[in-house]
């Protein structure tokens, strides 16, 4: 057990939800190596959810608002590190969860619908073999009918590059969040919030609650007001100094 008033305790916390995944069969073994990328970067933006990232936060939640067709797609680690945020903000929205995997399983698949549907989500989409996305060679092709393969806005935190591009060829708006802003998929999205997704996922709770009561056109006003070439700058500009 790792006690509170450890100076270190919401990083060994954090670490101890991917173990936990691994161990439950829901986490890839690889997805610790990307938890320990992950980690690398969160030290050196400080480990504070910084303005520019609150910035990607806002244009996130009023671009999910306004979508037709929003999915929240899940994998290993962001199952094992938030599932109760991600199945709240689909409720929100509302969204439908869909789940993709980058490590090809049918039985992790599996493992992570039951773990959804645990933790009170009411429908986890899995994909379906006889629709895919163009562009893209991998197993993750596959979607589902009535969400990505339909969706205009996807919300794919945690995310391998090929997918992002592919799906941006496939003219859908691509909302990630990762800690490295060097990485293709942080590169190619749409908005990209550079932040920990332990510390985002509240956050972007409170402010699609928020901009839930506001106008469209006041929607449409923050998400082209948004730059994520120049949030992508100032995150670096961070990493360096
Ligand atoms: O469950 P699967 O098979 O779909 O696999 C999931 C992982 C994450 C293992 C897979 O998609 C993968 O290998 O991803 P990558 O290419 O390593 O990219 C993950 C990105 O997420 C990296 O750029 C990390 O820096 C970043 N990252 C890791 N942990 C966090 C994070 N970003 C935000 N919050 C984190 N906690």
């Amino acid at each position: 057990m790792i006690l509170k008033s450890h100076p270190r305790y919401e990083s060994l916390r954090t670490r101890d939800l991917i173990v936990d995944g691994v161990k439950k069969g829901i986490t890839s073994t690889h997805g610790l190596i990307a938890h320990g990328r992950g980690e690398a970067f969160d030290y050196l933006i400080g480990e504070k959810t910084t303005n520019f990232a609150k910035e990607a936060i806002h244009a996130a939640a009023a671009l999910l608002l306004l979508a037709k067709h929003p999915v929240i797609s899940i994998n290993g680690n962001t199952a094992a590190l938030v599932p109760k945020e991600l199945i709240k903000l689909s409720k929100i929205i509302p969204a439908k969860l869909e789940i993709n995997i980058f490590h090809a399983s049918k039985k992790r698949e599996l493992k992570i619908k039951d773990y959804l549907i645990k933790k009170s989500a009411k429908e986890a989409l899995l994909p379906q073999k006889d629709f895919t996305i163009k562009h893209l060679e991998s197993n993750r092709k596959y979607v589902n009918k009535d969400g990505i393969y339909k969706a205009d806005v996807i919300f794919v935190p945690l995310e391998d590059g090929n997918r992002t591009e592919a799906l941006i060829k496939n003219r859908k708006k691509v909302i990630t969040i990762d800690l490295n802003p060097l990485s293709r998929t942080a590169q190619k999205a749409s908005i990209t919030i550079v932040d920990n997704i332990i510390r985002t996922m509240p956050l972007l709770i409170i402010k699609t609650k928020q901009y839930k009561k506001f106008k469209k056109s006041e929607l449409k006003k923050i998400v082209k007001n948004y730059n994520n070439k120049k949030i992508l700058k100032e995150s670096l500009r961070k990493i360096k100094t």
